[in-house]
């Protein structure tokens, strides 16, 4: 028997969903191909897509927001629903591709200079990066093990290179090892940015392996991001979304009206009578606004895991030059500053020096797409602050930053775009990572519906989705879709289980 026909013809459940970036938009397509007739997306700004945002510079499309679908294979959601809508390229669907294990982290072509104006060679950097990824690797391990020897990546990743830089490199001169120290520093400003922490210091030991990765080389829209939002929009009955309608408060055990256990009060003053609401605002909103976004209170366990999961910032400057400065094949810049040999990942004083935060660029590929556009990344409360300058501030910190590495005193940008994630009211940084005292229950927590297992009241009032629920691919946006669509057959397996007695009568 199909979903549809057990839920007998479509319940009268009254669901509303807050927030329609791709959490929201999955569980809503998922209801409504499953026969609920009374879903409503209410969301804050004038669009869909929430992180989820395309832009552009002068005639080129830039991603504001997620850039890559990570692992694209059969298993990502993302990949598929791209695939089937035509929206990818043809080398991401070759089975090579989809093949790839990368781990994570993608094998592009570097260039690396350093703070000198010097432009290092592959011998003066593999053995650091080798070492790095080494470490990495070994981070990830502890999760499975228990028993870290320390609370933070930060700390274990120092404390080894300094060990293993004292053993295997100790026949080398002082100025190439200290060099390769620096090399590390700049690799722990990357992962800040992959992580979207402030510094590695942040992110917990214990839980670092909690993140999985899925095989695939990692590709990007041709059109844009928001292609996919698009096409998942168009399949939505139109009128479903109420855009510029911030939700302030989530009633719920809502006392006044037992047919209606959630109501739903709108900054402009609506008030929204629900059988459930699923939740999608981002954990940086969370930690900002739950205590009035939910009446009663959140439980403090489920608050407790608010608090202790890191949401950090993850910024990008897109930069436009007349030329090239870097060479022909290559695909990512890194900077090294020659004075970081105590691999410390953030800057002393951030007004004063909040561009040596700025790990380097990757290059906008295909050029004939792109044009000569660089993508820089900048983590953390250095981002923050970037983000509180104005353009020319930041465009003339880059062209300094960038004439100081080459050795090369013209070089100007033509014109540049970054994003400001962190000062969006509606999102307040990037995205998530498992904080220092983080483990896996603190993910069980966020997914965990409203009232809790063991209450009397009426079930599944309020569901959580959103990618800081999912318990491996948080920070992504196939975590989000994933998220959506297991909210979604929580409230489809509860009403495929229920009499038709005991269904809903009400209309939305
Ligand atoms: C990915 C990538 N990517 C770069 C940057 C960012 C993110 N991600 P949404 O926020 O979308 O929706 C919530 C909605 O709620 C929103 O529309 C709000 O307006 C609305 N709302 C809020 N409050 C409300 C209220 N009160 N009332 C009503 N509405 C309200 N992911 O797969 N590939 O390349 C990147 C990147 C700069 C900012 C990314 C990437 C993350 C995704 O964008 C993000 O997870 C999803 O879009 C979130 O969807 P959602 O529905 O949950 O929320 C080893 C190891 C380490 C672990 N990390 C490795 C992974 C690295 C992640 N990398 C990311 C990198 C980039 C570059």
């Amino acid at each position: 028997m199909s979903v549809k026909h057990r839920l007998y013809k479509g319940v009268n459940a009254k669901i509303v969903i807050i927030g329609c970036g791709m959490s929201g938009i999955a569980a809503a397509q998922r209801l409504v191909n499953s026969g609920f007739h009374h879903v409503r997306i209410l969301e804050a700004t004038a669009r869909s897509g929430g992180r989820i945002k395309t832009g552009r510079l002068g005639d080129n499309i830039v991603e504001i927001g997620a850039n890559w679908i990570h692992g694209p294979s059969e298993e990502n959601p993302v990949f598929c629903l791209a695939r089937q809508y035509g929206l990818l390229d043809p080398e991401a669907l070759t089975p090579q591709n989809q093949a790839m294990d990368i781990g994570g982290h993608p094998p592009w072509v570097p260039n690396f200079f350093s703070s000198s104006g010097q432009k290092l060679t592959a011998e003066d950097i593999k053995p650091a990066t080798e070492m790095f990824a080494e470490l990495l690797h070994e981070s990830s391990e502890f999760q499975s093990q228990g028993g870290e020897p320390w609370a933070c990546v930060g700390d274990f990743i120092r404390s080894e290179a300094q060990k293993r830089a004292a053993e295997k490199w100790k026949d080398i001169d002082a100025t190439t090892r200290s060099l390769r120290l620096c090399v590390i520093s700049n690799m722990l400003k990357v992962e800040c940015c992959v992580n979207g922490s402030h510094s590695m210091d942040e992110v917990g030991l214990g839980a670092f392996g909690l993140y999985k990765t899925l095989p695939g080389l990692d590709c990007t829209f041709p059109g844009g991001y928001e292609d996919l939002i698009r096409n998942l929009m168009s399949e939505l009955p139109s009128g479903l979304v109420t855009y510029n309608q911030p939700v302030r408060c989530v009633h719920w055990n809502n006392a006044e009206k037992r047919e209606n256990p959630v109501m739903i009060e709108c900054d402009a003053g609506e008030r929204i009578a629900a059988d459930h609401v699923i939740v999608t605002v981002p954990l940086g909103y969370l930690k900002k606004h739950h205590s009035a976004l939910f009446r009663p209170p959140l439980p403090l366990h489920k608050l407790h895991s608010i608090q202790r999961l890191g949401f950090g910032t993850n910024n990008k400057i897109f930069v436009e030059f007349d030329s090239p400065w870097w060479d022909a094949d290559c695909e990512v810049i890194y900077l090294v500053w020659e004075d970081e040999n105590d691999m410390v990942d953030q800057v002393p004083d951030v007004q004063r020096s909040w561009i040596k935060k700025l790990f380097g660029f990757t290059v906008l590929k295909p050029t004939e797409r792109y044009g000569h556009v660089l993508c820089g990344w900048i983590a953390g409360h250095e981002s923050e602050y970037m983000e509180t300058l104005s353009e020319q501030e930041v465009t003339h910190g880059i062209m300094q930053l960038i004439r100081r590495f080459t050795g090369n005193p013209t070089i100007t940008p033509r014109r540049i775009l970054r994003s400001q994630w962190f000062h969006d009211p509606w999102t307040c940084g990037s995205y998530c990572h498992p904080a220092i005292g983080c483990s896996a229950q603190d993910l069980e927590n966020m997914m965990e519906p409203l009232p809790t297992k063991g209450s009397q009241s009426q079930p599944l009032q309020v569901l959580f989705a959103g990618e800081a629920t999912h318990p491996c691919y948080y920070s992504t946006v196939h975590g989000a879709i994933l998220t959506g669509w297991r909210e979604a057959d929580r409230l489809i397996s509860h009403y495929s289980s229920i009499s038709p007695s005991e269904l809903p009568k009400s209309k939305l």
